[in-house]
């Protein structure tokens, strides 16, 4: 099926940014969130001509920025052959059509860039199709004259390749339809992968899941300790699809890590969303690895972003182990011992010399030990309420109908030991 997506062209796009600093604003935000979008763009394969930042009470309903400021850009942006305005927040549909009309330019929002360059990224079929799924919600109601007309004659960085007449209604309808088909797809996609990963939760090892602000050092750190082979760049979002491998620690402990995608500030509703599925990774791990580049300035604001979407998935309030990584670009101690201040069970590595690897791997074992309790378990046969809600919550390892009661092995998180607490013989030993 053809797309009706083509986000790449070869051209480098010329690129104005705009942000707003609201009054309540606390101070450097703004700067800091132009210059994560300017990365953007260059991810997306853009370069940055020129930026501007309008100080105002409250976004401009209709424009985001004033009218007289889009003007004043505009002017900018057409003397300097700027082809794509990108704005730092997700405009509302009526923002979008108002600029375009006043800035006669390409105007994209964050969202739109994000999902860009997760187009650009995803690899396997469930990642493309996600994310067209979550470009075309978003595209839906953005649908001009005015933008199909310029995203035939342009194209580039977000933008749709419309075929054949440029007729609203019908772009309307075909993208529509597309949405549909692809929810039936995706659909099917999950149905089977979701088989893939019954079948691994049969195994008896606890699944740990890295997670953390793009670019953190998430997949360096998988193949450090498991020799994987995952693509690491100094690029935003250059994993989407997870990665799991199996990692035994010097305790002849089990565990699968799975390496999965980056979070970022104000990451598009629209993705999250669209990425539930491939994040239910996170959502099932036993344990959170959540990677910190310490050597940012803004470590701590990357730290709170990760956490708000961790809420947004359903993965808060799981056992997480905080890594402050890119310790060998940290000179100054007083930094770290500002995040151990804070952390006190954070570990300190870097996952490119391996410096601290074997505290991790140490910590690690330690916070697997409690995950899973291993326990012998007598049910009588009757109980076949309880023999089945073992097996929705527990790893069964062994099963034996046989005897006056049944039994079972089987590995519980702590959280619902206490629903099995009457039936344990005993403990096991957790290899
Ligand atoms: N100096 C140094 N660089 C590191 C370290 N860990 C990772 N990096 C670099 O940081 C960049 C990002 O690393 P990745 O492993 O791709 O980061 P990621 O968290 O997987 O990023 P996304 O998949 O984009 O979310 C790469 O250029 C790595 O070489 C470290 O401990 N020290
Ligand atoms: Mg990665």
């Amino acid at each position: 099926m053809r797309s009706l997506i083509e986000t790449r062209t070869k051209r480098t796009e010329r690129v104005f940014l705009v942000g707003v600093e609201l009054k309540n604003d606390n101070g450097g935000s703004t700067r800091e969130t132009l210059d994560e979008l300017s990365e953007l763009v260059e991810t997306a394969g853009g370069i940055v001509l020129g930026e501007g930042v309008q100080k105002m009470e409250t976004a401009n309903a209709g424009t985001y920025i004033g009218k007289g400021k889009a003007a004043e850009f505009a002017k900018w942006c057409k003397e300097n052959e700027v082809d794509t305005m990108v704005f730092d927040d997700e405009l509302t549909p009526a923002q979008s059509r108002n600029l375009e009309k006043l800035c006669e330019c390409k105007v994209l929002d964050r969202t739109a860039l994000i999902l860009d360059i997760f187009a650009q990224r995803a690899r396997t079929r469930e990642g493309k199709l996600q994310i067209e799924l979550a470009q075309l919600q978003h595209l839906l109601p953005r649908l001009t004259r005015f933008w199909t007309h310029l995203s035939r004659q342009k194209g580039g960085i977000g933008m749709r390749g419309g075929e054949g007449e440029s007729q609203l209604e019908a772009d309307r309808r075909k993208t529509q339809e597309r949405i549909f088909k692809i929810s039936e797809e995706l659909d099917l996609v999950r149905r089977q992968r979701s088989t893939q990963r019954a079948s691994r939760m049969r195994q008896q090892w606890p699944i740990a899941s890295i997670v953390g602000y793009t670019n953190a050092g998430k997949s360096t750190l998988l193949n450090h300790l498991t020799g994987a082979a995952v693509l690491a760049e100094d690029k935003l979002f250059a994993t989407l699809d997870p990665t799991t491998r199996r990692l035994r620690l010097p305790t002849n402990q089990n565990v699968l890590l799975t390496d999965t995608v980056g979070f970022i500030r104000k990451l598009p509703h629209g993705l999250v969303e669209a990425f539930k599925a491939t994040l239910e990774e996170v959502v099932q791990a036993d344990l959170l690895l959540h990677v910190v580049d310490a050597s940012h300035p803004q470590a701590e604001e990357h730290i709170e972003a990760v956490n708000t979407v961790l809420t947004e998935i359903g993965a808060e309030g799981k056992p997480m182990l905080m890594i402050f990584n890119k310790a060998d670009l940290v000179p100054n101690p007083a930094v770290m011992s500002r995040f151990l201040e804070r952390f006190p069970h954070a570990v300190v590595i870097s996952a490119k010399t391996g410096e601290g690897v074997p505290e991790l791997m140490a910590e690690l074992g330690a916070a697997l030990r409690p995950i899973r309790e291993f326990l012998e378990l007598a049910v009588p046969h009757e109980r076949s309420d309880v023999i089945a809600r073992l097996h929705e919550v527990a790893q069964v390892v062994e099963r034996d109908y046989e005897g006056d009661a049944a039994r079972f092995k089987a590995r519980i998180p702590p959280h619902f030991h206490h629903e099995f607490e009457k039936f344990v013989v005993k403990e096991l030993q957790t290899a």
